[in-house]
């Protein structure tokens, strides 16, 4: 079995597929991977069940958690791109304040897809149907981090997890979720 490891931000992914030939493996994809935090307003609010719900409801495939507070290296190093901005020191006292929900989701272009469904950044912006436009009115507190990009994704990743607390394993409802083929 292929080991993925959070280095990479990718695992190769095999599915079950119906052929004449009955239920055989089929090499699907090279899978997305994301780092998603429940940050601590959600877990202060008991919001974390209700986010991560509407994470599995897409498909998405859980591959690592942690519950841990977020120390103040990491967040420096998480939020590094916002040294020069008025809020970044609010920005890292919050998000070291309480412990956060940290995870890896795993699903072909998951990153913008999370994004998605995150929405806008402030919560009084975001569209309705999203989770920080169903839940935040804050700027700060908008309830949830996702990786922009999968080279931001690789490196956040790594900031919070070994290669050995990412488990790569079959979902085994795989072949209804994802598509087989690209463009089939
Ligand atoms: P994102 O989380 O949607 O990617 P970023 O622009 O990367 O948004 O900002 C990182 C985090 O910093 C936001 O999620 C939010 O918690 C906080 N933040 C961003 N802009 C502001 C601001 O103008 N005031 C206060 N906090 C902000
Ligand atoms: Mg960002």
């Amino acid at each position: 079995m292929y080991h993925g490891h959070p280095g990479r931000g990718i695992t190769r992914q095999d599915v079950a597929c119906r052929s004449t030939a009955g239920w055989k493996p089929v090499a699907l994809s090279m899978a997305e991977r994301t780092l998603i935090i429940i940050k601590p307003d959600a877990i202060q609010r008991h919001l974390a069940g209700r986010i991560i719900e509407r994470f599995e409801r897409k498909g998405f495939k859980l591959v690592a958690a942690k519950f841990t507070q977020v120390s103040k290296e990491q967040a420096s190093q998480l939020y590094a791109v916002h040294r020069d901005k008025p809020f970044y020191e609010d920005l890292l006292k919050f998000i070291t304040s309480a412990p956060s929900l940290v995870t890896v989701f795993e699903a072909d272009g998951i990153i913008d897809m999370a994004r998605k469904m995150m929405g806008a950044t402030f919560g009084y912006e975001a569209e309705p149907g999203t989770i920080r436009g169903d839940f935040s009115c804050s700027q700060r507190h908008n309830l949830v981090h996702g990786s922009d990009s999968s080279e931001s994704a690789e490196k956040e990743i790594k900031l919070f997890f070994r290669p050995d607390e990412v488990v790569d394993y079959k979902l085994a409802n795989a072949q209804w979720l994802y598509p087989v083929r690209k463009n089939t």
